[in-house]
């Protein structure tokens, strides 16, 4: 593991893509994997550009950056298991299965979106896909996902409840609770921190005397795991252990996953908290760019067949635009636009 050599704000240990850091992977993997991120990002670019000109109302909470983290977990768990997330859930439930047209045209508030166009960018559900929010209060969720895991447990259906919460809600009463009952009733939780630095503007040094999320997990004797999560397959292996681990033996764990996000808290925050130097050394680690190398230098991809996908994923967000843009206004909706 690497220390940045630049002081700065953020933690920054972006683990160096060398042989004994990287897990074996196929183009089989891979390739899906790249696409599933690729459409992530421009999904999120895409919903930028909208608000920028009032289409969406709200707040607007963009992981631009962070791609790896869902994209990799979602890919270890079942269809099957539940997964519960924060305000900043596109990626997740899109890597869940939902489509670009049912989440952008929710973010812009159409009777078509995922939620009928009532939750907006951060209150997507689908309970066909087993996604339980889209949640805006900062580790209130927490205990919804552990309350999903004993009704699984009870019912005995050997499933697993994953869910993502921020480096915000190390610190919330909710994430502590949730964190102390799944450990003694032995329910099938895998927590996944997205320690991206910040909380807002907040960095991380100065929420908790502990930064080393994964601690808390001591004081209920429950399996841990810290690592990089800007490599998309170093994520999923690492979670499908968790995974598993909750699915056989009904063992929870607690994982922090560092990584960063690219862009501000919302679309209202200039980002004066961070300085462009660590925004850029944290870009040279963008597990896009990560994956792609992989694919071309390391597997053999042909870079054809990588432009190739990049066209098809530029198609379906371009498609999903258009469907959003031209969908009917849902019925609650606001014809003005909140700002923060
Ligand atoms: C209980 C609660 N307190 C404060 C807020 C205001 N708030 C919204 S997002 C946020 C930061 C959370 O940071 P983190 O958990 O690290 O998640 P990130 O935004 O970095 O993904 C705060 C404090 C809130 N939504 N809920
Ligand atoms: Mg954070």
């Amino acid at each position: 593991m690497l220390a940045g050599a630049m002081s700065s704000r953020a933690d920054i240990r972006i683990e160096p893509d060398t042989p004994e850091n990287l897990e074996a992977t196929t183009e089989e993997e891979l390739l899906p994997l790249y696409k599933t991120m690729l459409s992530i990002r421009r999904l999120e670019e895409a919903s930028a550009k909208a608000y920028s000109v009032g289409k969406i109302g709200g707040f607007l909470h963009l992981a631009i950056g962070q791609e790896a983290v869902c994209t990799g977990a979602v890919a270890a768990l079942r269809p099957e298991d539940y997964i519960t997330s924060t305000y900043r859930e596109h990626g997740h439930i899109y890597a869940r299965g939902v489509s670009a047209r049912a989440i952008l045209a929710e973010m812009w508030g159409k009777k078509t979106g995922v939620v009928k166009g009532l939750g907006g960018s951060m209150h997507m559900f689908s309970k066909e896909h087993n996604f339980l929010g889209g949640h805006g209060i900062v580790g209130g969720h927490v205990p919804i996902a552990v309350g999903a895991a004993f009704k699984a447990k009870y019912h005995g259906e050997k499933r697993v409840s994953a869910v993502f919460f921020g480096d915000g809600s190390a610190t919330i009463g909710g994430f502590a609770e949730g964190l102390a009952l799944a450990a003694l009733w032995k329910l099938p939780v895998v927590f996944i921190c997205e320690n991206n630095q910040y909380s807002m503007g907040t960095p991380l040094y100065r929420t908790t005397a502990a930064p080393d999320i994964t601690q808390r997990a001591l004081a209920h004797d429950m399996d841990r795991d810290r690592f990089d999560g800007d490599d998309v397959i170093k994520v999923k292996r690492r979670i499908a252990l968790a995974v598993e681990r909750a699915r056989e033996t009904n063992r929870p764990t607690l994982i922090e996953v560092r990584t960063y996000r690219f862009r501000g808290h919302s679309m209202s925050d200039p980002g004066l908290y961070r300085t462009r130097e660590e925004v850029a050394e944290w870009k040279k680690g963008d597990p896009l760019v990560r994956a792609k190398r992989r694919l071309i230098e390391e597997l053999g991809v042909d870079e054809e067949k990588i432009k190739a996908i990049a066209a098809e994923v530029k198609d379906e967000i371009a498609d999903a635009v258009r469907f959003a843009d031209t969908s009917p206004a849902s019925d609650s909706y606001l014809p003005y636009v909140i700002k923060e």
